[in-house]
C-alpha cells in the first residue's frame, strides 16, 4: 500500500478527532522488522503485522493460497524486533508534553526509545500514552519494539496452572494458549478461519506534543430527551501543562450552543458543561427514519487564541433492552425511541486475519452490504476485536446498531489478579471509547461460556465425553471463580461506570438473571441445523419449532463462488474433498455436512463448480425458513442476528457475504427475509397458509395474489384478496388445501407464487413449492438477458422459456452486484435487474452469465 494511503488511512481510523495547538506526527515510516537474533533488517510496513510484512518481502508466500499456511506456523514461536528512526525538532522539543501514543500492539511488546525501555505492553485492546519528555531528543530518535512470541509467553503460564482451563476446539492447537493472553481469539483458529498467531503494530502510533492544555477526553451523555428538548452534558477532561484561565467553547452543527469560563491548575481535571438542544432531531435505527448526527465541535480558548480543538457527531436516541416476565418467560426486546424494534442483523467477525490490511473501502462496502440487506443490528462477536473507530461512525451512518461483546469466547478464562487487572483496564478503555454514541445497543460479557460452562463443569469435553478436566471440585470452583468475577463483576461495573446507560447481558446465550440459555427468556443459539442435538442434525423445517426470545445465532454453511476459489486454489484442488479444500473447511463436520443436506433437497451436482453454486442455495433456502419462522413468531420473538455476515478468509463458511466482499445467493436472501412487509408460507401434509408480516409503524394496505403456474408459465389457479394488516403486526392471510390448489397438476410441476401489491406497487413476494427441489421436473428455461440503459441506470431484462429457480446472473472476472439475484424466473415473466457497479458497460457487456438449477446437475 503507497504510504500516503496509509497515513490518511489511519487518521481515519480514529473518528473522535482533537487538534489544535497539539502537534501528531504519525510515526509510519521508515520501518525495519527482522526476526530476533537475526541481523537482517528488511523494510516494513506500520500499522502492520509479522506476517504481511514476511509477505510482502517475499519471506514467505501468501498464507491463504492452497495449505501455506501449515507450514507458517513457526512463525508464532519467534520473536519479532521492529525499529524506526524519526526525527524531532526545535517546534517539539520546546513543548511543555511529548507523549508516544500507541494505539495498538499485538501483544507482548517491549518499547525502547533511544534505548530505554519506556513500556511493556501485553494486551492487543489497549491503547498505550507514555511520556517522553525526558527520552526524546534533538535530531534522530530510535524506536524500537520487541514483540515476545504469544506462544513463549503464555506456555509457562498454561503450565503453572494447577488445573486444565477448558478452551474449545476453536483454539487449534494442542496446548490451550490463547487465552492467557489478551488477544484477538481467533488469531489461534476457528471454526470458519485459519490459525495464525500474528503480532505487530496494529494501529497507529502517533507522537504528540503540545504546551499548556489539551481536552484529553469529552464524555458526552444525553441527561434528557423529549419532543420538545434534549439536555446533554459534556465531561471534559483537561491536561494542563501551564494553569490558565480561559474559555470553552462548544458548537453544534456550527452553531455556538455553549460558552464557558474555565480556570485550569497544573496536571488532570474535569469540567462540565450543559447544552440544550431545541426541538431535537432523532437518530433512528436504518429502516425506521432518518440518523441525524449533530456535528459537535468543542474548543478550548485562551484569550481569543485556540488552545485545544475536539470534534465528534452526537446522535440522539433512547435504547432499552425490556426483559418484562410474561407468560413463556420474559421478553428480550430493544425499545429504541420508545418504539419496540424487530432486530434484523447479523453477526459480525473480523474482516482479516491481518487487521491493517482491512481498507475503510472494505468497510464501506460490507456495512453498507448489511444496510442494504434491510439490517439494522450487526453483533461484534467476541472472538474478534474491538472494532475501529471507523467501523462505529459507518454504523452511527447507516442506522446499524451494535450489539457489541466483550472479547471472550468459548472458554474459560484465568483469574489471577494481574489478568484481572488487564482485563479491568480493558473493558474501561473500551467502553468510555464506544458507549456515547447511537449505534450502542447493548454490551455483551462473552460468547457462549455461560451455555459451555455448563457442559464443562461436569467434566464433561466439548463432545460430551468424560473427559475430566480436574482432579478435585475446588479447582472447579476456582475456574467458575474467575468467571464470575469477570462477567458478573469487572465488565459489568465498567458498563455501569462508563456505559451511559447501555444495558450489560452477561452472555450470549442466556436466559434472565445469569441462567443457563432455555429459549423462555434471554437470546438463543440454535445449532441443531448443521451442529446437530444428541440425536443428530435436524432438517431445516427444525428451525421452525427451535425459537427463542431473541435469536442471537443460527446458520447453515454454504462454500464462496468459483472465482474466489480460483484465489486459493490450483484447477487440481477442484474437488470439495481435496486436502486443499478441506484446509479452507474449518468446521470438523463441514464439507461432509453441506453434501449430506444437499442430498435431501438437490440432485447431486455434475462437477466442483456447481457444487459451490448449490451449496449457496442450500444455505440460503435453508436459512430462510428460519428467518421467515423467526418473524412469523413476532412479538414472541423480537430478533434475528444470522450466523455470519462475512469472512476473514476465501472458505467455506457460514457467511453471506464472502472475503472479497462478494454477495452469496444467502445475502440476497436475507434482503429479501428482511423487507419491512413480507408474506411467508407455512404447510403440513393438507394445507398452505399465507402470513403476512410487518415492521411498519401504520397500517398496510394491500392486495394480496396467490398463483399456481406450471413451470411454462400457464396459470392453473388465482386468487386475490384484499388485506389490511395492523402497524407492528404479523398474521395468517390466507389458506388453501393442497388437494384445491393442485386440482389436476402433478406437485413437481407447478409452484405457488403469493404476491403483495400496494397499489400498482409490488411490496414482496414469495414462491412454495410442494417438493423438494431434487424432485421438480425441470426443463432448460433457455433464459435470454438484454442489456439497456435508462435514466443512468443500468438494466438487465431477463426473459425465459420455462420457470428457472435459482436464477444467478454473474459478469466473468467482475465483481458486480444486482439489484436482485438468486431468484425464481417465472417463464415469459420477463424481469428487470439493475446492475449496481462502477464498471462501464463497455467492459462487461459480453461477460454476462446466468446460470439456474436445471444448468446445474
Ligand atoms: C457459534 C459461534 C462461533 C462459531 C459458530 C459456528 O457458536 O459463536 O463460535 O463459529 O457458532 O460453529
Amino acid at each position: 500500500m503507497p504510504m500516503k494511503y496509509l497515513q490518511v488511512l489511519s487518521i481515519l481510523l480514529f473518528s473522535n478527532i482533537i487538534h489544535a495547538a497539539e502537534i501528531r506526527i504519525f510515526l509510519h515510516s521508515g520501518w525495519q522488522f527482522q526476526q530476533s537474533n537475526q541481523t537482517s533488517w528488511l523494510p516494513a510496513q506500520v500499522p502492520g503485522t509479522v506476517h504481511t510484512d514476511l509477505l510482502e518481502n517475499g519471506e514467505i508466500e501468501d498464507p491463504f493460497y492452497r495449505m501455506n499456511e501449515q507450514n507458517q506456523q513457526w512463525i508464532e514461536g519467534e520473536d519479532w524486533e521492529y525499529k524506526t528512526v524519526f526525527s524531532v525538532g526545535s517546534e517539539i522539543i520546546t513543548k511543555d508534553k511529548i507523549i508516544l501514543d500507541f494505539q495498538g500492539l499485538d501483544t507482548y511488546a517491549d518499547v525502547y526509545l533511544n534505548d530505554s525501555l519506556i513500556l511493556k505492553a501485553d494486551n492487543m485492546f489497549r491503547s498505550w500514552q507514555i511520556d517522553v519528555n525526558h527520552i526524546v531528543k534533538r535530531g534522530e530518535n530510535e524506536l524500537r519494539i520487541f514483540f515476545h512470541s504469544p506462544i513463549k509467553k503464555t506456555e509457562p503460564l498454561h503450565d503453572d496452572l494447577r488445573y486444565t482451563l477448558p478452551v474449545s476446539s476453536n483454539d487449534q492447537s494442542e496446548k490451550k494458549l490463547s487465552v492467557f493472553s489478551r488477544k484477538a481469539p481467533y488469531h489461534f483458529g476457528w471454526d470458519w478461519g485459519p490459525r495464525l498467531v500474528t503480532s505487530g503494530i496494529w494501529r497507529p502510533i502517533v507522537l504528540r506534543a503540545w504546551d499548556q492544555a489539551i481536552i484529553e477526553e469529552v464524555i458526552i451523555e444525553q441527561k434528557e430527551l423529549s419532543e420538545k428538548n434534549a439536555t446533554i452534558v459534556f465531561d471534559i477532561k483537561f491536561n494542563v501543562t501551564r494553569p490558565f484561565f480561559g474559555e470553552i467553547e462548544i458548537k453544534v452543527d456550527g452553531k455556538p450552543a455553549k460558552t464557558g469560563l474555565v480556570d485550569l491548575k497544573y496536571g488532570r481535571q474535569n469540567s462540565n458543561f450543559t447544552i440544550f438542544i431545541a426541538n431535537p432531531e432523532l437518530w433512528w435505527p436504518n429502516g425506521l427514519g432518518a440518523q441525524k448526527l449533530y456535528n459537535i465541535e468543542v474548543s478550548l480558548k485562551k484569550e481569543n487564541e485556540l488552545v485545544h480543538y475536539f470534534s465528534t457527531r452526537l446522535g440522539l436516541r433512547t435504547i432499552e433492552l425490556v426483559e418484562e416476565d410474561d407468560r413463556h418467560g420474559a421478553s428480550f426486546y430493544f425499545k429504541v425511541n420508545g418504539q419496540k424494534v424487530f432486530m434484523k442483523g447479523a453477526n459480525y467477525i473480523p474482516q482479516d486475519n491481518f487487521l491493517p490490511r482491512v481498507t475503510i473501502g472494505k468497510y464501506e462496502h460490507l456495512l453498507q452490504s448489511a444496510a442494504d440487506a434491510n439490517m439494522n443490528m450487526i453483533r461484534v462477536w467476541g472472538g474478534g476485536i474491538y472494532e475501529n473507530d471507523i467501523f462505529y461512525d459507518l454504523c452511527d451512518e447507516k442506522g446499524l446498531l451494535v450489539w457489541q461483546d466483550f472479547m471472550f469466547s468459548c472458554a474459560m478464562y484465568p483469574g489471577d489478579s494481574a489478568f484481572l487487572e488487564n482485563v479491568r483496564l480493558e473493558a474501561k478503555e473500551q467502553v468510555k471509547r464506544l458507549s456515547s454514541h447511537p449505534r450502542l445497543a447493548l454490551w455483551c460479557g462473552n460468547n457462549e461460556i455461560l451455555m459451555k460452562w455448563q457442559n464443562w463443569r461436569n467434566n464433561a469435553n466439548e463432545e460430551g465425553g468424560q473427559i475430566p478436566l480436574w482432579k478435585n471440585k475446588a479447582d472447579s470452583m476456582k475456574i467458575e471463580q474467575s468467571y464470575h468475577n469477570i462477567f458478573r463483576s469487572i465488565l459489568p461495573d465498567a458498563v455501569k461506570t462508563y456505559g451511559l446507560g447501555v444495558p450489560y447481558w452477561e452472555s450470549s446465550p442466556s436466559a434472565k438473571n445469569g441462567q443457563f440459555a432455555d429459549s423462555k427468556s434471554g437470546d438463543t443459539h440454535y445449532w441443531g441445523v448443521w451442529w446437530g442435538v444428541w440425536w443428530g442434525q435436524e432438517p431445516f423445517e427444525a428451525y421452525r419449532s427451535n425459537i427463542g426470545r431473541f435469536m442471537s445465532e443460527f446458520g447453515f454453511q454454504s462454500f464462496p463462488e468459483l472465482s474466489t476459489v480460483k484465489t486459493f486454489t490450483t484447477e487440481n484442488d477442484w474437488d470439495i474433498y481435496s486436502e486443499v479444500m478441506q484446509a479452507h473447511q474449518r468446521s470438523s463436520i463441514g464439507n461432509g455436512t453441506i453434501a449430506r443436506y444437499m442430498e435431501q433437497h438437490f440432485l447431486q451436482p455434475k462437477d466442483f463448480e456447481n457444487h459451490l453454486y448449490l451449496s449457496q442455495l442450500l444455505q440460503a433456502e435453508g436459512v430462510k425458513i428460519a428467518m421467515e419462522a423467526h418473524r412469523i413468531k413476532k412479538p414472541f420473538n423480537m430478533g434475528i442476528l444470522v450466523w455470519q455476515l462475512n469472512d476473514c478468509w476465501p472458505a467455506a463458511s457460514w457467511s453471506g457475504i464472502d472475503y472479497f466482499g462478494k454477495w452469496k445467493a444467502l445475502h440476497y436472501y436475507i434482503r429479501r427475509a428482511f423487507c419491512e412487509v413480507i408474506v411467508a408460507f407455512e404447510d403440513d401434509d393438507t394445507e398452505v397458509r399465507a402470513i403476512m408480516i410487518s415492521d411498519r409503524n401504520d397500517e398496510v394496505k394491500t392486495s394480496l395474489i396467490l398463483e399456481v403456474l406450471d413451470f411454462n408459465g400457464k396459470r392453473n389457479y388465482k386468487e386475490e384478496k384484499k388485506v389490511k394488516l395492523k402497524a407492528n403486526a404479523g398474521g395468517m392471510v390466507w389458506k388453501a388445501s393442497k388437494e384445491d390448489l393442485l386440482k389436476r397438476e402433478k406437485k413437481q410441476d407447478v409452484l405457488l407464487r403469493a404476491r403483495l401489491m400496494e397499489e400498482d406497487h409490488l411490496l414482496a413476494e414469495n414462491i412454495f413449492l410442494f417438493t423438494p427441489h431434487k424432485e421438480l421436473k425441470l426443463s432448460d428455461p433457455d433464459i435470454k438477458i438484454t442489456f439497456s440503459e435508462k435514466g443512468g441506470k443500468q438494466l438487465l431484462e431477463l426473459k425465459s422459456n420455462k420457470t428457472a429457480f435459482g436464477v444467478s446472473i454473474s459478469a466473468d472476472g467482475m465483481d458486480l452486484r444486482f439489484s436482485d439475484n438468486f431468484f425464481t424466473l417465472i417463464a415469459k415473466e420477463p424481469k428487470i435487474i439493475e446492475i449496481i457497479s462502477n464498471v462501464p458497460i463497455a467492459q462487461i457487456e459480453n461477460k454476462f452469465r446466468v446460470k439456474s438449477l436445471y444448468d446445474s446437475f
